[in-house]
């Protein structure tokens, strides 16, 4: 049995990952709700709240803040990811090896795979070499598991979302990172189907603040262990007041409306 890896980006089992590469995932537009979040300084600062289990971000930003934030933040290195000028079947360069990751402190890597994508067997390909080097290197290893290209209809339907939870635990995830598929009874399945992969439940776009926290506490009844989240929480005017409440619900299982009251 191997160790449980991914406990250095968990606490109490539970993972709330501040996910960070929407500079290259979406370009310049996803700072522009709060033009302050273009500073990755300033998201290196929000993951120091006691909510956040880990930063996930692409290398350039690791190599250029990390240093300054090695001991109050665990570093979760995005090592592939695309720019959404590319407009091709969906696919995503590894932009960094694990080995590399290693090299930066990285608590754990970050793998996306589209899953029904005419590049899905290199990026499962890719996928193994990463994973069995994080293997090596007692890192996590968290995937990014979306499905899509032509052969997916609807990237969110119940059993499409089982089946990418299923690939997290097949091919070796610690923690695979799905979108919600519309209801806890869904989610639940997708948790069965993960097994000892840890399901978190991507964040996705901006909602006001009881909508995504009714939403996170179901995904936790669910059986999810906690959130991978970008924009729910740094598009905010008060990121810090989401994390407060967003950390009452993950950890403490509170009830959405009362830690938004607290
Ligand atoms: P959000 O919480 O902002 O959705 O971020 C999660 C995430 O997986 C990011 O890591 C990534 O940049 C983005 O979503 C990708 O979103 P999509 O490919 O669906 O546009």
């Amino acid at each position: 049995m191997l160790p449980h890896a991914a406990d250095s980006i968990s606490r109490d089992g539970k993972s709330l990952i501040l996910a960070y590469d929407h500079g290259l995932e979406h370009g310049p537009v996803d700072f522009e709700p709060n033009p302050a979040t273009a500073d990755p300084e300033r998201l290196f600062e929000l993951a120091t709240h006691d909510a956040v289990t880990a930063l996930a971000v692409q290398k350039g930003i690791a190599e250029a803040y990390y240093p300054d934030y090695e001991d109050d933040v665990n570093l979760l290195l995005k090592l592939n990811g695309t720019s959404n000028l590319w407009m091709g079947e969906p696919d995503s360069p590894v932009n960094c090896s694990a080995e590399y990751a290693a090299g930066l402190g990285a608590d754990a890597i970050g793998f996306t795979l589209y899953g029904g994508s005419n590049h899905e067997v290199e990026m499962a390909e890719e996928f193994r070499e990463a994973q069995e080097t994080a293997r090596e290197h007692e890192m996590g290893v968290v995937m990014w598991s979306y499905p899509r290209g032509q052969g997916v209809k609807n990237d969110t339907k119940p059993d499409t979302i089982s089946y990418a939870a299923r690939l997290g635990l097949e091919l070796g995830a610690d923690l695979v990172k799905v979108k919600y598929p519309g209801s806890a009874a869904a989610m639940g399945e997708a948790v069965r189907m993960a097994g000892p992969t840890e399901v978190v439940m991507s964040g996705g776009t901006m909602r006001d603040d009881a909508a995504f926290l009714r939403n996170v506490s179901e995904a936790i009844e669910a059986g999810a262990r906690g959130l991978a989240v970008g924009r729910n929480v740094f598009q905010r005017d008060e990121p810090e007041r989401i994390l407060d409440a967003l950390e009452a619900v993950v950890f403490e299982e509170a009830d959405p409306e009362a830690a938004l009251a607290a």
